[in-house]
């Protein structure tokens, strides 16, 4: 991304941001990674959040470092209540109530524990096959969490409206697809092919099993 010294005052960042905008619309070419645009809703067209989107790519590409990821405990809760990352991805798991938490997984993906513990534990947990992986708590019975896990980095998580962007992507050919930890069903990939910068649109239905979706 753009750095710019003047962010120092938001009338600043404002004009940074415009004098940004002004540079990318004299020279498209710096600006050529596509995206696609998910838009993932039930079989009754209501907006689906919280699903996992990602797409593959059907060509090597260089690897890109790997970021860690946080799934911390808020409130008797995991936050966030669904992580979608890369495989290879470590990832953390601070406690931050005041009680003890006891987080495990019996997921065939990745099998774990962290016992009783408050605080942040002292490694990370490495997530180093695909797949999909329940988390929970010994203690609180109904702390559930989800971590879906791609061999991709291009991954994101739709919003309240069903709505993800997964951008940055090189021109080539990629499958794409969509998880819900409540999908009745495995939804196949789609072969897409991107080129230039136009926002390529994927919309998905999913049809979900009743009565999984925690309330907010
Ligand atoms: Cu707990």
């Amino acid at each position: 991304m753009l750095h710019c010294d003047l962010m120092k005052t938001r009338q600043y960042s404002s004009l940074c941001t415009r004098l940004f905008a002004l540079i990318l619309g004299l020279a498209p070419g710096l600006a050529a990674a596509a995206s696609i645009e998910f838009r993932v809703t039930d079989a009754s067209g209501v907006p689906l959040q919280d699903v996992a989107v990602y797409a593959t790519p059907r060509q090597p590409l260089p690897p890109r470092p790997r970021h860690e990821a946080i799934i911390a405990q808020v409130k008797r809760q995991f936050a966030p209540l669904v992580s979608v990352i890369q495989t290879g991805t470590a990832v953390n798991f601070p406690n931050r109530d005041d009680v003890r938490h006891h987080v495990y997984s019996f997921s065939p993906a990745k099998t774990f524990e962290i016992k009783l513990y408050v605080g942040t534990p002292a490694k990370p947990v490495l997530f180093d096959k695909p797949g999909e992986v329940v988390l929970g708590c010994n203690i609180h019975d109904q702390m559930r969490g989800f971590v879906f896990v791609v061999d991709t980095p291009f991954v994101a998580k739709t919003d309240a409206a069903g709505r993800a962007v997964v951008d940055d992507l090189p021109a080539g050919e990629f499958d794409v697809g969509v998880w819900h930890y409540a999908q009745s069903a495995v939804q196949p990939v789609r072969r897409l092919r991107v080129s230039g910068d136009q926002p390529l649109p994927a919309a998905f239905t999913l049809q979900l099993r009743p009565g999984q979706i925690p309330a907010r």
